[in-house]
């Protein structure tokens, strides 16, 4: 209940912040975009991660309206990176279940697009397998609402949910996120390193990209590498980041 009060407090004062990890297109070597991962700046606390505090902003339904201020923020960092001259920088952002079932995200990525004057193709959303499909015909809509603003779609953590393979087909989703659970193990499992193959496999085939997420060591990349997957994530390329240091980073990188 205190940690109920608090994060409701934490918006208000604006303790939250996002950092960035950046992704790597295994095509070029160079970064292709970042993912945005909400941090509270709690007083007294210092840096708390989502871990222990997401499940209850999502019991709480905090999570939709915190949600909202990701979406904004991260659109308003991507306008300043722009104008700072690290241009084109893709950013994605974690929607949680709650807020893609009871928000209008529609509504509230048309506002952030449009308030800090984003390019649409520059946002990415990471959407999970069990917000996808808790009611799959509401969320053809909200998919196809989203794709006519022009802004991207991915599945986060694939492969670990209930994804109906018909329902795939059918949704306009741009990109599939391979769970770190097959990644961890690539190299010395065979039935990881088969499903992490099925999956490039069959995203490409439906005309989807495939990223790795979770990757740790020059094997794991070059093994995702030879087999065709487009983009890592991952400690082995880079940790989450600060905007500044972000910033430079992909201004060395490319
Ligand atoms: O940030 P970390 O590196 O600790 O992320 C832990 C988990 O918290 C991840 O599963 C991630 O999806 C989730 N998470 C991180 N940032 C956000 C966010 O902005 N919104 C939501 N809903 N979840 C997030
Ligand atoms: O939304 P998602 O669950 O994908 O959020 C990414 C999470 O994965 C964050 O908690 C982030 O800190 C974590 N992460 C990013 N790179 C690595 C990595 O290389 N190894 C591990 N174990 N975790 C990672
Ligand atoms: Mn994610
Ligand atoms: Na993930």
């Amino acid at each position: 209940l205190d940690l109920e009060l608090a994060l409701r407090g934490a918006l208000e004062e604006g303790q939250f912040v996002l950092h960035y990890q950046p992704k790597m297109d295994l095509n070029t070597g160079r970064v292709s975009g970042v993912e945005a991962l909400l941090r509270w700046n709690r007083p007294g606390f210092g840096l708390v991660y989502p871990a222990e505090f997401v499940p209850v902003m999502e019991e709480t339904g905090l999570v939709v309206r915190v949600g909202e201020w990701i979406i904004d923020e991260a659109c308003r960092q991507v306008a300043e990176w722009n104008a700072q001259g690290v241009r084109d920088l893709r950013v994605a952002v974690n929607v949680s279940s709650r807020q893609f079932v009871e928000g209008d995200l529609e509504k509230v990525v048309r506002a952030a697009i449009e308030r800090h004057g984003v390019e649409p193709g520059l946002l990415e959303l990471e959407l999970t397998e069990s917000a996808l499909m808790s009611n799959a015909e509401q969320t053809i809509e909200v998919l196809a609402s989203l794709k006519l603003l022009g802004i991207r779609i991915a599945i986060d953590d694939f492969g670990t949910g209930y994804s109906s393979l018909a329902y795939l087909k059918r949704f306009p989703i741009d990109k599939l996120k391979i769970d770190i659970a097959f990644v961890r193990d690539i190299i010395t499992n065979p039935d990881d390193a088969a499903i992490a193959q099925a999956i490039i496999s069959m995203a490409h085939s439906l005309h989807m990209l495939v990223i790795a997420e979770g990757v740790e060591s020059r094997a794991q990349m070059a093994y995702l590498r030879r087999h065709r997957c487009d983009e890592i994530q991952g400690f082995h390329f880079s940790r989450s980041l600060p905007p500044a240091e972000l910033a430079q980073m992909v201004q060395e990188n490319r």
